[in-house]
């Protein structure tokens, strides 16, 4: 496989394991389990040849390590993003380091710095460690801005946050006072040990 068609792969099954396992006639469990059995099978119904080989390429390949296995290999999840309303990912509350950041487009500013962050259709508002990383996720849909959220204090008032499999963080929504606009590279960035891979 070349890297055009792990990344098509890759899109594929975020859409499945993430939005619309029922596109395939897959059902997903409550934590977002598919058998990669049915997976197969449903693909291959929508012409779509896959294997367990090429899964293990393109789980072994995601830079965000997008997609978990199972134990037992019969099995795969998205670790996070999901929109699906047959799930509901029981994900491990934590403690958050002081700041997080989240990348946005420029034009979604003036919203956002009237509503706070709103989970949209996905089922929570993604966050990152990494500046450079928030930097990439807002590109998506357009010029990029970087909030700064003032994580530790939200989780100090009593708001829940979550650290998927991946390392994302997650929280329902964000009020408008923890938010404020990072427009430069903050020191902590500048951290060697820092990878924009590792989130
Ligand atoms: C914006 C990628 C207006 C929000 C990334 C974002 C992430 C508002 C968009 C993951 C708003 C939602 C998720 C408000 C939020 N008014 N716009 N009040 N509140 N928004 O795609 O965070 O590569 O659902 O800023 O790495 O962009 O796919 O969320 O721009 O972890 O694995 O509404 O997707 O991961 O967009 O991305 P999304 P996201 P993958």
């Amino acid at each position: 496989m070349n890297n055009k068609q792990i990344n098509e792969t890759s899109k594929f099954l975020s859409y499945i394991l993430r939005h619309e396992p029922h596109a395939i006639g897959l059902q997903l469990d409550s934590e977002g389990w598919a058998e990669i059995n049915s997976l197969i099978i449903g693909a291959a119904k929508e012409g779509r040849i896959l294997d367990q080989a090429i899964i293990q390429t393109v789980v072994n390949s995601s830079d965000k390590k997008r997609f978990t296995l199972s134990d037992d290999g019969q099995r795969i999840r998205a670790a996070q993003g999901h929109s699906a309303s047959d799930v509901n990912l029981q994900h491990i509350e934590k403690e958050p380091p002081e700041f997080l950041y989240h990348g946005t487009a420029t034009r979604f500013l003036e919203s956002i710095l009237q509503q706070g962050l709103i989970a949209g259709s996905r089922h929570h508002v993604h966050l990152s460690q990494e500046f450079l990383t928030a930097i990439v996720v807002g590109q998506r849909y357009g010029k990029p801005v970087v909030l700064k959220i003032e994580s530790l204090k939200m989780y100090q008032q009593g708001f829940k946050l979550f650290q998927a499999e991946n390392n994302v963080w997650l929280t329902e929504a964000v009020p408008v006072n923890f938010i404020s606009i990072q427009n430069q590279l903050p020191d902590s960035s500048l951290d060697k040990n820092t990878s924009t891979a590792s989130t």
